[in-house]
């Protein structure tokens, strides 16, 4: 199925180390791979390349001449899935802190409702899943997630969790069409642009959109999100607040 297949970006940047090519193959059966090598400085484009002609044209490396950030990553490779004639696209993140059988079973749940655009995948720490997550990271990301929920005006949960599906469609193309202006609250922004809707075209209605609750997360080690990667996200996310409150005055 070359065409009208799911397509699943993956961000890499520096991730020689830690891609596991091993729990990746548990993904190539059920959808197709864009790995993205983001101006690596180490061996990814080697390793991500090995992994791409082991597995024909199920693979293929998008590598971005230099490092450009997760957030243009993310749309430089939806983009290209949306270019290839994806039915579906999404992101994982390379360090699959969400294991690949959580990443397809979100994938099943956005293709077996019609009426979705967009799931989600939520880290609600609860009982009966197995969500790993240091309790000081827990708790700024719990406050991050009260900021983007008041700014978009939605009780979501969790905006941003890497591992995300959207069904391909004109609004999510549009939503794609210039970079970022936030690198560390892109998620957010993005969720803002559908729900908007840009360029004219028809937003996002908010029923469209799932958050799924998943039975397992961890936080890998070797995050490369800083603290002040976080202090930029919340900057950023107030910038979008003032700024989405001006757009919607103005309409
Ligand atoms: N930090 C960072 N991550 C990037 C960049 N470009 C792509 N990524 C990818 O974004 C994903 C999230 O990074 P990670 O270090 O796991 O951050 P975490 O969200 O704190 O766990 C990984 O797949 C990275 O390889 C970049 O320029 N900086
Ligand atoms: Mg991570």
């Amino acid at each position: 199925m070359p065409f009208a297949s799911p397509l699943l970006v993956v961000p890499c940047f520096n991730e020689a180390k830690r891609f596991d090519a091993g729990a990746f193959q548990a993904l190539v059966t059920d959808c197709r791979l864009l790995l993205v090598d983001d101006g690596s400085t180490d061996e990814t484009g080697a390793v991500l390349g090995a992994f791409a002609a082991a597995h024909g044209e199920r693979v293929s490396v998008l590598t971005l001449a230099r490092n450009s950030g997760k957030a243009e990553a993310v749309r430089q490779g939806m983009r290209e899935a949306i270019a290839r004639g994806a039915s579906e696209t999404g992101y994982l993140d390379a360090d699959l802190a969400t294991p690949p059988d959580e990443a397809l079973r979100l994938l099943g749940v956005l293709r077996s409702n019609p009426a979705l655009s967009l799931v989600m995948g939520a880290r609600v720490a609860r009982m009966g899943a197995r969500i790993e997550r240091s309790g000081v990271r827990h708790y700024l990301g719990r406050v991050f997630a009260t900021g983007a929920s008041m700014l978009l005006g939605l009780p979501i949960y969790d905006t941003q969790c890497g591992a995300k599906w959207f069904r391909v469609n004109e609004t999510l193309a549009a939503a794609l069409d210039e970079p970022f202006e936030s690198a560390w609250a892109f998620d957010v922004e993005l969720l803002a642009r559908l729900l908007d809707g840009v360029h004219g075209v028809a937003p996002v209605a908010p029923a469209a959109l799932h958050e799924e609750p998943l039975r397992a997360w961890r936080d890998v080690g070797a995050s490369k999100v800083t603290a002040g990667g976080m202090v930029r996200a919340a900057t950023d996310l107030a910038r979008m607040s003032v700024l989405r409150g001006r757009r919607a005055a103005r309409r």
